[in-house]
């Protein structure tokens, strides 16, 4: 019912005559005979449930078909899994279901007369039938769609707490397990295997960052030795029925952070906390960035790292956070008429400040290869806010008592 009520609230947005065409991802080849997991597209979800490649939907109000694949003998005897023609209108509450194949038969006068809305670079439909819909006079659903993207409802906040507290959990699991001169893969694999057993998968892939690769943003290769007194950043999260969540912790390899290590780690902290209470219905959602930068350059100062004038861009390079929803970096504007928006109750976004000082010869080597970046993932509420992974230490003591214990 969520998604026919989904689907009627997009056309509510559209023209009056509005007709909605919406294609699934197709599976994509990883070598040979073999194939990347299948990941439906996140607006196609969003609107039928229905997680197949090779499907399609059209809607207006006044009808919903779905196209899909027919049942296939031979495909289920290899394992495929297909919900089939017969099926798909008692589960999907379409109109009508049939076979992909007569797609381009059928669409015709499913479309008759109607104002087509529909996203060439959203589906993934093949050329005879994207040149049959760039005949008609198109207009495009997604900002429409994206912006009910953008406010989460009851189900979706429920499945994200779900991802996150299998998150929190690996979490937990391996900052009990961390130890100087394990590989960075072998951390990993305590969330490869807890999402695995928690029936998840990764909503990204993972960076498990020892030492000088923390200050390597989007490092993933995860293949080097942990040493001693290096610190680990991990950013590691699992999706959940197509749900993501994603944190970052930073943690002291040998259970203990050091004396400059906490320095950098306590201030990324407090922007992190200071960002996070500015986040409330009505405030403009540049204002956590504003308060971390803030909290970010005083703190460098203090520590005679960064001089008033110096731009904070070398140390901190990133935004502070972005949407969440059935995709990492999820849709949905963060400006309207070039203005940014103000926050909205349903809305989840991540806070991840973060400080990054690789080899240079302008700071003090004790401060070298430290890179700490710390991310939670915030619902706005109608009162202000909840973190939905505030039970993983991110406190100093916490992690340090965790990782000893
Ligand atoms: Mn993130």
């Amino acid at each position: 019912m969520i998604h026919q009520k989904r689907r009627l609230s997009l056309l509510n947005q559209l023209d009056n005559n509005a007709v909605v065409i919406i294609s699934s991802n197709s599976e994509q080849n990883r070598s040979g005979d073999v194939n990347y997991p299948f990941r439906v597209h996140s607006d196609f979800y969003y609107l039928t449930g229905l997680q197949e490649p090779k499907a399609l939907a059209i809607f207006s109000k006044n009808n919903y078909t779905i196209f899909l694949r027919p049942k296939d003998k031979t495909c289920e005897i290899w394992g495929e899994q297909r919900l089939g023609i017969d099926d798909a209108s008692n589960i999907l509450k379409s109109d009508n279901a049939f076979s992909i194949d007569l797609l381009k038969e059928k669409i015709p006068q499913l479309i008759l007369n109607n104002q087509v809305y529909f996203d060439t670079t959203n589906c993934q439909v093949d050329n005879n039938i994207k040149n049959l819909l760039l005949n008609h006079k198109l207009k495009s659903f997604a900002p429409t769609l994206h912006e009910m993207r953008l406010i989460k409802d009851k189900l979706e906040i429920s499945t994200m707490q779900k991802a996150a507290n299998i998150s929190i959990k690996a979490h937990q699991l391996a900052m009990q397990t961390i130890k100087p001169y394990m590989f960075e893969f072998e951390v990993q694999s305590i969330f490869d295997g807890f999402f695995t057993k928690n029936n998840a998968q990764h909503a990204y892939t993972p960076i498990v960052a020892g030492g000088m690769n923390s200050c390597l943003l989007h490092y993933i290769e995860n293949n080097k030795k942990l040493n001693k007194g290096d610190l680990i950043l991990i950013d590691a999260g699992a999706e959940v029925d197509c749900y993501a969540s994603d944190i970052t912790r930073t943690l002291p390899v040998n259970g203990q952070f050091s004396s400059t290590q906490k320095q950098i780690y306590q201030i990324v902290l407090n922007a992190q906390i200071n960002a996070i209470n500015t986040i409330k219905p009505g405030i403009k959602i540049n204002k956590p960035h504003k308060v971390a930068t803030n909290t970010i350059k005083q703190g460098l100062i203090d520590l005679g790292i960064l001089q008033i004038n110096d731009d904070l861009s070398q140390f901190y390079m990133h935004s502070t956070g972005h949407w969440l929803g059935l995709d990492v970096h999820d849709v949905g504007q963060y400006k309207k008429n070039g203005h940014h928006k103000k926050f909205v109750a349903g809305m989840i976004t991540t806070i991840e400040p973060g400080i990054y000082i690789r080899k240079n010869d302008k700071i003090n080597p004790i401060y070298h290869n430290i890179g700490v970046r710390i991310e939670d993932i915030v619902l706005v509420t109608t009162s202000g806010n909840t973190v939905l992974t505030k039970s993983l230490a991110k406190e100093i003591n916490d992690i340090e008592l965790l990782m000893n214990r």
